[in-house]
């Protein structure tokens, strides 16, 4: 993704309302929405050289967002000097640790207490002091910076921040086409930019996570992998490689456990340091007679103690022997409802309590995800459960056609208090997906202050660079595309499709039945303009390539969609005016236009015609075709 949008003088809501000076400029817009954020004057100035003083709390990736943020602004010359051999200068940066000397000597007050992952950054004519209550929080800063950054000045402000969910990202867990590496390193980059900390390699259809689990990886993507681990660990996010061994396992085999505990090492050698063994999505039965026997016939509750047993070996047997690893995780096969179950009381009752389990939300695209759910899940799995978010993802029969580019919604305040965090699963087009993923690290790193208009608004002007009218298109794309299906249940979606453009015709319809009919055209014209200019502007404009790729099939409707829609008022405005040949002959072209636009293939798992502004946009092209006035 190229350079961010220019940050707007826009007031970010946060948790905390901190009062603002009469002279005191407007609040920049910094995202995710920090903890506490203040505007303590003018714009600062850069000149053309910097001084970095740096110590051990700022690691290395830090230390280059640092300088290539600077030099992004037009610093010239940025000297990066370990704290202890600095010389004079017209301009420092303070860079490291919130408790260290450095910090300490810059003169500014700072705030004690600071969370986990948390930072303090502070903007003052010829200072920066940016100070991490670790080199994550350091991290994040830097990156709050890079996003503040303007050419030649920085805005005045003091920032003291950290995220209220200790787990924040991805899994990519969809079935279906896979990311390319080149994807999932851009994915990586994108997780630092937005302040992730987690990614799951879970891809059901990498035939080395699931069905062919035991082989290696052959060298070529082995090496992939191992640079993928690299830049997840250089963008701050903890890389877990998930492995799926439940289609074929035996669980009492002592084979098969070699071959697992073979193969999570071959990753472990790349520099993988968390690891995940999911059970989700298999069939009740035993894969071996050892099993039964040691078991008994295949029940819930038996499954679950083989289950149960595996990870706790893996766990406590097998992680111990490979120095500085994370917990295992793990997704039960129970992992979309709260109910107590035989299943679950035996996880309950047996499994080690370091192991982290995923939950879905109540159903497996969760409509909302409901406090009291987040603390029924907690109670029945004896743990907080890290959420594994079904959503963008669009690999189900009833999302085909569908892209997701709705905002996170429904996922309520307070939930944080029974997670251990949230991983949401994209679509399998991966630049697409960071529309709602976006809002993702916004809800996870400051829920109370999360709105889900703003975060959507917020990713169309970084990836609209700033171009209001880039920006526009892709807020009306969006719209087109913002209906959430639910897995199972055809027609159904929590999310309503084309709200803005709904709240248009309904606009268009009062006016119309008012008699104003020429008006009622001309306020829909306009939308409907904006909608015809968006394929090509967004196309041209945005700043991440991947995502036009993406989208390509939805733009190309859209584009054939808002012809029609333009071409159906102007057969509105031939009636007013009287010329129903004239009328006759625009929706005669209508109709093709449609028929040509609902025949564009897309490209999700389940084939389908792509489907975009249904229900809105189709009904009120019927509608019109028969609207007199
Ligand atoms: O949700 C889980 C835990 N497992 C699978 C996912 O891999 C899949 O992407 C989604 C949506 O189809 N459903 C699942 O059950």
């Amino acid at each position: 993704m190229r350079a961010k949008a220019v940050a707007a003088a826009v007031v970010v809501a946060s948790s905390l309302t901190v009062p603002l000076t009469a002279q005191a400029a407007p609040i920049p817009s910094v995202w995710p929405a920090p903890q506490q954020i203040q505007s303590t004057g003018a714009d600062v100035p850069l000149p053309d050289d910097v001084l970095v003083v740096a110590d051990s709390g700022a690691d290395a990736a830090t230390r280059q967002v640092v300088v290539d943020t600077l030099h992004d602004g037009g610093v010239q010359d940025v000297a990066v000097v370990e704290y202890g051999n600095e010389r004079p200068a017209s301009f420092v940066v303070r860079l490291g640790a919130l408790g260290g000397n450095n910090i300490r000597s810059s003169g500014v007050t700072l705030p004690s207490g600071v969370p986990a992952e948390g930072y303090f950054l502070s903007v003052s004519p010829g200072k920066i002091v940016l100070g991490g209550a670790d080199t994550d929080g350091t991290y994040h800063g830097a990156q709050t910076l890079w996003q503040l950054m303007g050419p030649s000045r920085v805005p005045s402000v003091q920032i003291t921040d950290h995220p209220t969910m200790k787990v924040r990202g991805v899994v990519e867990g969809s079935y279906g086409d896979m990311w390319s590496h080149d994807d999932e390193m851009d994915q990586m980059e994108f997780y630092g930019r937005v302040k992730f900390n987690s990614f799951i390699y879970a891809p059901k259809d990498d035939p080395y996570h699931r069905d062919n689990w035991k082989q290696l990886y052959p060298a070529a993507r082995r090496a992939e992998l191992a640079e993928l681990v690299a830049s997840a660990a250089q963008n701050h996010v903890k890389f877990t490689y998930a492995l799926a061994p439940g289609l074929s396992i035996c669980y009492s085999g002592a084979a098969d456990y070699t071959a697992l505990t073979a193969k999570y090492k071959s990753l472990y050698d790349i520099g993988v340091r968390s690891f995940s063994l999911p059970l989700d999505d298999l069939q009740d039965k035993w894969n071996c007679t050892a099993d039964q026997q040691k078991y008994g016939a295949v029940s819930d509750q038996h499954i679950a103690q083989a289950q149960v047993d595996l990870l706790n070996r893996v766990q406590r047997e097998f992680l111990p022997t490979l120095p500085g690893v994370a917990a295992l995780q793990t997704v039960p096969a129970e992992y979309w409802d709260t109910d107590d179950s035989p299943y679950k009381s035996t996880y309950r009752a047996g499994l080690d309590e370091r192991v982290v389990m995923m939950w879905t939300g109540v159903g497996v695209t969760p409509t909302s995800i409901e406090v009291f759910e987040a603390a029924d899940a907690e109670r029945v799995w004896g743990r907080k459960p890290l959420v594994w978010d079904n959503y963008p993802c669009n690999d189900y029969d009833t999302a085909a056609g569908r892209l997701l580019l709705g905002p996170y919604a429904e996922r309520k305040a307070g939930i944080d208090a029974h997670l251990t965090g949230i991983t949401a699963n994209p679509m399998n087009l991966p630049y697409a997906s960071k529309v709602t993923v976006f809002g993702v690290a916004d809800f996870t790193w400051n829920s109370a202050a999360f709105d889900p208009q703003r975060s959507v608004r917020q990713y169309a002007e970084w990836l609209g660079g700033g171009d209001t009218a880039t920006v526009a298109s892709l807020q009306a794309f969006f719209d087109l595309n913002h209906l959430a299906p639910v897995l199972d249940e055809p027609g159904e979606s929590w999310l309503d499709q084309a709200p803005e453009l709904a709240r248009r015709i309904a606009a268009f319809r009062t006016t119309w039945r008012n008699g104003d009919h020429h008006e009622a055209i001309d306020a829909l014209w306009d939308y409907a303009e904006v909608l015809d200019r968006a394929p090509q502007l967004i196309r041209t404009n945005i700043t991440d390539d991947g995502f036009a790729r993406d989208t390509d099939p939805w733009l190309r409707a859209s584009a054939l969609w808002s012809e029609a829609l333009l071409t159906a008022l102007n057969g509105l405005a031939s009636r007013v005016d009287g010329d129903d040949e004239a009328a006759a002959d625009r929706f005669a072209e209508t109709a093709a236009l449609v028929r040509r636009a609902e025949d564009v293939p897309s490209t999700t798992r389940f084939d389908g015609k792509v489907k975009l502004g249904d229900g809105v946009l189709d009904t009120f092209l019927e509608e019109a075709a028969d609207l007199r006035p």
